[in-house]
């Protein structure tokens, strides 16, 4: 019998959301990282600003264009059977940028971008610095052009503020969440860098805009996925645990390496060359020696 068609990843990302469970992203930057997410059983996959730009070993600092942001989306969209959400940061510019990079992503197979009203440049949300950010209407404007340039209705163009970052305050992140969603936004990403969950518990509970939430609970861990799903957001994204544990495994394997001498001597304690070479979907016939 012919297999039947899978059902395209936005589709399947929209319904995800309309289920009785979060769905979860996990940040990740390449085809590896996003492999490593599915297999742990996450829903989606969170093509990350901060995870792309720290694996090149640099700063989240709107550095990286919109052709590195593509490429590296989509070879985690072609490691993967789940969802990918992509971070776009900004917007790589103004409305037009906003309409071109929508068209490229849906083209390549990604289901999702996420673009946040910060100025360009915009700094990682967890930098010490003023974030400043574009007056509400500009932001809007940014919407609705990307909104115009989809060309699958189920691709989703998530808004995120980054009023709680700038310190704006509750009242400023539901005033602009309510322009983005009328403006068509999908679902609102509202950030925050604040490690007691309350201001998010309070947006969520004055939540009216009628489009999902998402949240990014990386200082206000505490938080179960679970009571962010009942007060109203429906993706949670693990946003950079991936690499985190990837840079504390690897410094702690090498730091014992470099003072042992001997590679035996951290064998037990890493993947074996099988796992990658099933990672890598390695045709079974060559197997790893020994
Ligand atoms: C990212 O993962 O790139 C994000 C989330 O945008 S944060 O780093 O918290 O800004
Ligand atoms: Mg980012």
């Amino acid at each position: 019998m012919p297999e039947r068609p899978r059902t395209p990843k936005p589709e399947r990302l929209r319904r995800l959301l309309r289920g009785a469970d979060p769905v979860r992203a996990v940040g990740a930057h390449n085809g590896l990282t996003a492999r490593l997410a599915e297999r742990a059983g996450f829903e989606a996959v969170w093509s990350s600003s901060f995870e792309l730009s720290a694996s090149q070993g640099l700063p989240d600092a709107s550095l990286l264009g919109l052709a590195e942001f593509v490429d590296a989306a989509e070879a985690m969209d072609a490691a993967v059977d789940l969802p990918v959400i992509a971070d776009c940061d900004t917007g790589f510019g103004g409305p037009l940028n906003v309409a071109h990079a929508l068209r490229r992503f849906e083209r390549r197979g990604v289901a999702a971008i996420c673009i946040e009203d910060k100025v360009f440049p915009k700094m990682n949300s967890f930098a010490r610095t003023a974030h400043d950010l574009v007056p509400t209407e500009e932001f809007a404007l940014k919407l609705k052009s990307g909104l115009q340039a989809r060309s699958d209705p189920d691709f989703l163009l998530i808004a995120r503020t980054e009023a709680l970052i700038a310190g704006q305050g509750v009242p400023e992140a539901l005033e602009r969440a309510r322009a983005y969603a009328a403006a068509g936004a999908d679902a609102v990403l509202v950030h925050s860098k604040s490690t007691r969950p309350d201001d998010i518990l309070e947006f969520g509970a004055r939540w009216d805009g009628g489009v999902p939430l998402v949240a990014v609970p990386t200082t206000y861990g505490q938080m179960h996925e679970r009571e962010l799903f009942d007060a109203g957001y429906r993706i949670v994204i693990y946003a950079n645990h991936g690499l985190r544990a990837a840079v504390s495994g690897v410094t702690s394997t090498l730091d014992a390496l470099a003072a042992s001498g001997r590679a035996r001597d951290v064998e037990d304690g890493i993947a074996t060359m099988p796992e990658l070479f099933d990672l890598q979907r390695m045709p079974a016939d060559f197997k790893a020696a020994p």
